[in-house]
């Protein structure tokens, strides 16, 4: 059964894939799993309809049959569970694998969710110039920490796994800020999940619902 999956109508980002229905994407794209899209307004999102989907009225969704699901994490999980190629097969590596994913979700995407809080909602306060810095050393102390673990390494633990998948589509999120760049290792770790096949067809898809203009390959 093909897999519908939600995202929006009309991404705040512009196309750049941050959005959390990328990483959804970039996973069916790595298990070679056809998938449909559902675009949804910011107002549809907050319906009765989309919430019977989604408690919190927020993007993505995931619908397989009689099954529903909301949470990237949740939904990547399942999706590298059901299919071949996002986590390893040995019981203890698929359980590192697994701890990356939350390691990514927990403790690595919470200090980057804050830079932007304070961005973008906090920029007009009087303390934001003090805060700012704060915030930043906040993930110089997570990156520094990240970046010795890889040190390096392809990918976090052998083969790309759903840890990885989780932990680019995070770190993709400071691109802009800079602050990657200053963890050479951690870019160029960046920029292989990037170059995956699985990524750029994931980007284009998303791409597209940005330009209007299907992707082409
Ligand atoms: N924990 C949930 C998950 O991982 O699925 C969080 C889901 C979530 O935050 N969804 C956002 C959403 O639906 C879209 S991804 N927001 C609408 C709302 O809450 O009303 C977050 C996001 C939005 C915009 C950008 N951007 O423009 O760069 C990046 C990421």
């Amino acid at each position: 059964m093909t897999p519908t999956i939600t995202a929006f109508e009309r991404s705040p980002d512009r196309g750049k894939g941050l959005a959390r229905d990328m990483r959804v994407r970039w996973a069916l794209e790595e298990v070679g799993q056809p998938y449909k899209v559902r675009l949804v307004s910011f107002g549809a999102m907050k319906e009765p309809a989309h919430r019977a989907l989604h408690p919190f009225g927020q993007i993505p969704t995931y619908e397989e049959g009689d099954l529903a699901l909301f949470e990237s994490g949740a939904i990547v999980f399942h999706i590298a569970e059901r299919h071949a190629g996002l986590l390893p097969d040995g019981a203890n590596a698929r359980a590192r694998a697994i701890t990356w994913m939350f390691a990514a979700l927990n403790t690595v995407e919470p200090p980057i969710l804050d830079l932007q809080t304070t961005r973008f909602l906090e920029g007009d306060k009087t303390w934001y110039k003090q805060r700012l810095p704060v915030v930043e050393d906040r993930i110089r102390d997570r990156l520094g920490e990240l970046s010795g673990r890889l040190g390096d390494g392809d990918w976090l633990d052998g083969a790309f796994s759903a840890g990885d998948l989780i932990l680019v589509a995070v770190l993709l999120r400071l691109k802009a800020s800079g602050i990657l760049d200053e963890y050479p290792n951690l870019s160029a770790y960046v920029a292989r999940g990037e170059a995956r096949p699985a990524f750029r067809r994931a980007f284009d898809a998303q791409l597209a619902v940005f330009t209007g203009i299907p992707p082409t390959g």
